[in-house]
């Protein structure tokens, strides 16, 4: 009788990240999650994605929460278990290009309030724009002895996409000191079979561990799972059941019990799994009845497949068009959006490249013209500074929107000087951390804001204290 070889698949729970990004507008606080990370430390993940995309902008923006310190209290809790984030390459948490010396200061200070494994990609698969990342990230392993840096690549579909393309992009990744690769796909378009084909011919490609990560919005993600991981894939991206499904992960639950008894089991236990679930199923219901989950995102959306739409795109562009009372126009902009991507080198949609075209999208509809208006981010990556595009980008657009400009095709980069400096200067009056320099530098308006908001409930608390010794209460 021969035994199976064992190789239990490897799981990253991505409840306190991608889960509540893709559901609810990226709105946990931090006070919520504290309460069951210690529960959560004892599953046996690979890793907990708790930082990074949406989570630090909103943090900062409408829970006035410092980012910096929800994840040193989730270290703190997390002691066996590897934290994660998630780092948009050049752009790190932002919607723009920063200078290395800023990628670099990012990265270091990830390491140093608690991250392990950084997840790095770039919305063009613009490989030069991740290198600058990985290097730090080897640095800080090299001199602290922690630090994972992966690489990801946006998956897609489209006529440059072709098997070739992976497996060569997997080649480079491996030549360029990544530690893993990651296939994020972001929309939930890798089909079961096409994922078979996919994984194996990566892992015949490259030596280093590969990751999936995939959105259940087309539905099939959980069967889109079971191929990969028969074809050999190392680690998947779950969430827990009562932020799963819609345009989130799959369920951890599930997967673990599809898994249960074969040479993949995770070895997991239900029971706590459960517990934890418990946990987070009310706050699912009040999300419900306060109407921060939509039941719009959380059924299936064939339609994704056609127009390739991630779930983060889709929740906030329901949002846009609410705001505008347009909510008709939700299919109109969703047939625009592959024209805008066409427009523009067919580029993968993910942050930023799928706010980008979403939102051009958007203005495309409501304005009745197409490019009657562009947004300063459409004209930037029409220059070519996000980076190079697969295909080439429409010239009836660029001469329309862009009409004289010079384009370039260097790493954008290199062509920027080194920025702490100036944006030290700029925000020295609210600094109060190291770390507030790069909350700055990312969302310069939105963090002044909460520093003043920091400052103001710092000012409130020392004078109640004072006063409650003089037994005055000015108000
Ligand atoms: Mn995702």
């Amino acid at each position: 009788m021969s035994e199976q070889v064992k190789k239990p698949i490897k799981i990253t729970e991505t409840i306190l990240r991608d889960a509540h990004q893709s559901l609810i507008a990226t709105r946990m606080p931090t006070e919520f999650m504290l309460p069951i990370a210690e529960k959560m430390d004892k599953v046996g993940y690979h890793s907990v994605e708790c930082w990074g995309g949406a989570t630090f902008d909103a943090s900062l923006r409408f829970l006035k929460e410092d980012p910096w310190d929800r994840l040193r209290k989730l270290r703190d809790r997390f002691k066996n278990t590897k934290l994660q984030m998630l780092f948009r390459g050049q752009n790190i948490l932002g919607y723009r290009p920063y200078a290395d010396d800023v990628v670099d200061a990012f990265v270091q200070k990830s390491i140093a309030n608690g991250i392990d494994i950084i997840r790095i990609f770039d919305c063009l698969n613009d490989l030069r724009n991740l290198q600058e990342a990985v290097n730090a990230t080897n640095r800080m392993k090299q001199q602290e002895g922690r630090g994972h840096a992966q690489v990801a690549l946006s998956y897609t579909l489209g006529d440059a996409y072709t098997l070739e393309y992976w497996t060569d992009m997997a080649k480079k990744i491996e030549e360029m000191g990544a530690d893993s690769i990651c296939i994020k796909d972001m929309a939930g378009l890798l089909v079961p079979y096409k994922a078979s084909e996919l994984i194996s011919a990566m892992k015949s490609a490259t030596k280093l561990p590969i990751q999936l990560h995939t959105h259940y919005t087309s539905g099939v993600a959980g069967m889109t799972y079971l191929k990969a991981v028969e074809a050999g894939v190392d680690v998947i991206d779950t969430a827990m059941s009562p932020f799963a499904m819609g345009t989130s992960q799959p369920a951890t639950e599930v997967m673990v019990e599809t898994f249960k008894g074969t040479p993949y089991d995770t070895g997991f236990d239900q029971n706590l799994l459960a517990e934890i679930a418990d946990y987070f199923r009310p706050y699912r219901d009040e999300c419900l009845k306060n109407g921060l989950l939509n039941p719009k995102v959380m059924g299936v959306d064939i339609k994704t497949l056609l127009y390739q739409v991630p779930g983060g795109m889709l929740s906030n562009m329901v949002s846009q068009l609410k705001e505008q009372n347009a909510e008709d126009k939700y299919y109109d902009v969703l047939k625009e959006i592959p024209r805008v991507r066409k427009d523009l080198g067919e580029p993968p949609l993910v942050t930023p490249s799928s706010q980008i075209v979403g939102t051009q999208a958007v203005f495309n509809v409501l304005m009745g013209e197409r490019y009657k208006m562009a947004t300063k981010e459409t004209k930037a990556v029409l220059r070519g500074e996000y980076g190079q595009t697969v295909k080439p980008m429409s010239q009836e657009v660029i001469d329309k929107v862009i009409p004289g400009e010079t384009r370039i095709t260097c790493r954008y980069a290199d062509m920027l000087e080194n920025e702490m400096d100036k944006l030290e200067g700029e925000m020295k009056e609210w600094k109060q951390q190291d770390e507030d320099v790069l909350s700055y530098a990312l969302f310069p308006q939105v963090a002044t804001d909460f520093f003043k908001y920091r400052q103001a409930q710092q000012e409130k608390v020392d004078m109640t204290q004072a006063d409650t010794k003089n037994g005055a209460y000015p108000v």
